[in-house]
């Protein structure tokens, strides 16, 4: 075991000669004060990594200690099909293509029933935004998922699904939002935040809903006791500046409503897709990221490291740079990452991989629900 001595980092940090461009951000760090954009930039561009290391694993023990979360999930991706083209996306197919599908309800039904029994808390339900389905299609399939699996969490649908839907039914995104948690829905994932900054939206995902509709509707979310993640695509044709505005309007809307239970930055994966020619980014980068994230976003208690798009060797990397959470089992049930191209064609992890995964970085494992309470620590 090689547990973290908040301490000792502490010591490290004060006595360390630091840059003068690195110096007060490090000093904000350790007097737990917010982070400008400019020093988000700073620490981008010209933080070296062990002192991004220490800065953002000292960030995350002030808020998580060494615990490091995982839970029990699988998901359902009840169509590819869907009426936009985001460049980055390997996944989406139009109505009647080869390669396209969609779930009936008693697809969906089914596929929840294999999962009876096995300890399962949380079902996230994301697709594509299929052009004949309406809100009440998408509330009956949280609904099929509650009747047969009662005890699980129902995190369903991206804010893009959402806005699709309510504008379809002529409902305002509150309205919307009671209708659904009306049929059982729980949370909102975070995806199709992509990056907010509106020329480089247009670039990569000119179509679907705008940075202000994406955050209204987490808004919204928030207002009616429905909590949401965040998300942030990086690794593309954004730039560090873009990163630091959009991880900005993120922590402002925290501000407002508190909703948000997690970040989770998600590294662009080029196979087969439109934006391939760019390549992916390097795991140094990756790392960056995870600890800037940790560092900028003051008002968000946990980062997440997620594993399937990750790797597993990088999300053991990613525990040093501010990373308290892995995601789940997963079960081999998504298939947006496999289809971009990630080394993990199979995503699945048994208990035992995971709190193994995390042990071996010295790290303590816990299991959690969606809303992050402790289910059961393994250590
Ligand atoms: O919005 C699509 C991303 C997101 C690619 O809330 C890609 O717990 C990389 O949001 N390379 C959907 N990323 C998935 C998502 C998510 C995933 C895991 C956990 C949670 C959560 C949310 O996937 C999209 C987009 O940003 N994505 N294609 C790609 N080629
Ligand atoms: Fe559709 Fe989502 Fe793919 Fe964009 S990322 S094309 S919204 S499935």
């Amino acid at each position: 075991m090689y547990l973290t001595n908040h301490n000792t980092q502490r010591e490290l940090l004060l006595s360390a000669t630091l840059p003068s461009n690195i110096e007060p951000i490090a000093q904000k760090v350790l007097a737990a004060e917010r982070l400008t954009v400019n020093d988000a930039v700073t620490l981008f561009e010209q933080a070296n990594l062990s002192l991004l290391a220490l800065l953002a694993s000292y960030a995350n023990y002030r808020k998580n200690g060494d615990e490091v979360a995982f839970n029990k999930n699988f998901h359902i991706e009840p169509t590819n099909i869907c009426v936009y083209k985001c460049k980055f996306c390997s996944y989406q197919r139009e109505l009647g293509q080869d390669g396209a599908w969609e779930m009936s309800l008693r697809q969906i039904e089914e596929l929840s029933s294999t999962f009876k029994e096995r300890g399962i808390t949380e079902v996230h339900i994301v697709g594509g935004v299929h052009p004949k389905w309406d809100v009440d299609y998408y509330g009956k399939m949280v609904q099929r998922v509650k009747q047969t699996l009662p005890q699980v969490h129902v995190k369903a649908f991206s804010a893009i699904e959402l806005h699709f839907i309510f504008t379809k039914a002529k409902l305002s995104y509150r309205e919307g939002m009671r209708k659904l948690k009306a049929y059982g829905l729980d949370s909102i994932p975070g995806g199709g935040a992509e990056i907010f900054d509106a020329e480089i939206r247009a670039r990569i995902c000119p179509d679907k809903a705008k940075t202000e509709q994406w955050l209204a509707i987490h808004e919204a979310a928030h207002l009616e006791g429905v909590s949401s993640n965040a998300t942030m695509l990086y690794g593309h044709i954004e730039s560090f500046r873009h990163r630091a505005m959009h991880m900005e309007l993120l922590r402002e809307l925290q501000d407002k409503t508190n909703g948000f239970n997690c970040f989770i930055p998600l590294k662009f994966r080029k196979a087969n897709n439109p934006l391939s020619y760019l390549g992916e980014t390097n795991t140094v980068d990756d790392l960056r990221t995870f600890a800037v994230a940790r560092l900028f976003l003051d008002n968000f208690n946990h980062i997440k490291g997620y594993w399937p798009m990750l790797g597993k060797e990088v999300t053991k990397m990613a525990l040093s740079f501010g990373v308290n959470d892995i995601d789940g089992t997963i079960d081999d049930t998504t298939k947006i990452y496999s289809m971009a191209g990630v080394e993990d064609q199979k995503p699945i992890m048994t208990v035992d991989d995971l709190t193994s995964l995390i042990s071996s970085v010295g790290k303590l494992p816990i299991e959690r629900d969606s809303c992050y309470r402790a289910i059961k620590k393994y250590y």
